[in-house]
């Protein structure tokens, strides 16, 4: 099962950190087991919450890493259903112009 490590409810909210709940639902849009466990942002792979640690041990930092990881290894495809050039069009907008950490961004 795969575990989504998180700051933990605050605020009143499932968890204070937009990226760890846009992971999370990503895990939820997958339709995936997982569980969730706190973690200690200082002992974090990238220093930074969310990441994730599958069944093999395989530790993915970054929430839009967390959506590649998905998509390649587990054949989630969270575009299905839209055409390829809306395919285009959200991939320019999330990954393009909001920079993606690939691209040294922080979205
Ligand atoms: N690009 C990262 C950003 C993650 C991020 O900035 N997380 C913040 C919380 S919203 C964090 O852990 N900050 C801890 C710190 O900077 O010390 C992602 O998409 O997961």
């Amino acid at each position: 099962m795969i575990t989504l490590y998180t700051f933990g409810p605050a605020f009143g909210l499932p968890d204070p950190s937009p990226f760890v709940t846009k992971a999370e639902v990503l895990l939820k849009l997958a339709r995936l087991p997982y569980e969730k466990k706190r973690a200690d942002v200082r002992k974090a792979p990238k220093g930074k919450l969310p990441f994730i640690k599958d069944e093999s041990g395989a530790v993915v930092a970054d929430s839009t890493l967390i959506r590649f990881y998905l998509e390649h290894n587990r054949g989630i495809d969270f575009d299905n259903g839209l055409t390829p050039a809306e395919r285009g069009t959200a991939l320019d907008d999330r990954e393009v112009r909001r920079g993606p950490p690939l691209l040294g961004g922080d979205a």
